[in-house]
């Protein structure tokens, strides 16, 4: 697995810190992402709001509960330099709380500007997310948008979008961003692929939108490491 120097770690966790963001490029390999768009189609078709607690979204292509759907998914989340990033902001016991994937559909998408959770607490950043590129995404195919520095005041979205961003994601890059940055996902009138991963992380005694012990399955939970034990909350309350 690619190393990367501390201190390149800290400049991307103080981005999520001061602008909100951070963009990673060259997480996922070429095969990898061969992989993951057969992989995902699949997990779209099988999809079953019951097994896997959230309702479809309609207008996309959705997933949540990703770790109990594929052993690439059980290790996915513990990946450098994201999970580091993840436990400089977040402190080192944080704790994945789901893995979903996303795709708006040709001419869908047009999400209105929201905050994942409660405005930040003055004190710390409760959670963040990462967004896993796997076909690229960009404003012809609904690129996710963001209010860069959005996430250090608790104020509405301002009706004309004034600051806001595309963050334009080549295959393979991870977006790392500040869950309570307002963003959205945008239209996709190119009807091109979209296909995204979000790997939501947050503070150790928080939630978990999926509450991991519950929804994964014994066989997965019996060859889980660890570390991916720990991360997951499977063996005491989140
Ligand atoms: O995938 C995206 O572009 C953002 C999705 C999002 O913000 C959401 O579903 O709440």
């Amino acid at each position: 697995m690619r190393a990367y120097a501390q201190e390149q770690v800290r400049e991307w966790a103080d981005q999520v810190e001061g602008r909100g963001y951070a963009m990673v490029h060259g997480v996922l390999s070429g095969d990898e992402l061969v992989f993951l768009r057969g992989t995902l189609d699949h997990v779209y078709a099988i999809y079953d709001p019951e097994r896997d607690g959230l309702k479809r979204v309609p207008g996309y292509h959705f997933s949540s509960n990703l770790v109990n759907k594929n052993p690439f998914f059980e290790t996915m989340f513990l990946r450098s330099p994201v999970y580091d990033i993840m436990r400089l902001v977040l402190g080192e016991d944080c704790i994945l709380s789901s893995l979903n994937s996303f795709e708006p559909l040709k001419d869908q998408g047009n999400q209105g500007l929201h905050r994942d959770g409660p405005p930040r607490p003055p004190e710390e950043t409760i959670a963040l997310n990462s967004m896993w590129s796997v076909d690229g995404m960009d404003r012809e195919n609904g690129a996710t948008r963001l209010i860069p520095g959005s996430h250090l005041h608790g104020e509405p979205p301002p009706a004309d979008e004034q600051g806001i961003i595309y963050a334009e994601a080549p295959p393979g890059s991870v977006v790392v961003t500040n869950a309570h940055i307002l963003h959205a996902a945008s239209a996709n009138p190119s009807g091109r692929r979209r296909r995204v991963m979000h790997g939501y992380f947050t503070r150790r005694g928080r939630p978990q939108q999926t509450e991991q012990r519950v929804f994964l399955s014994a066989e997965v939970q019996s060859r889980l490491s660890p570390q991916a034990r720990r991360v997951l909350a499977i063996d005491q309350e989140p």
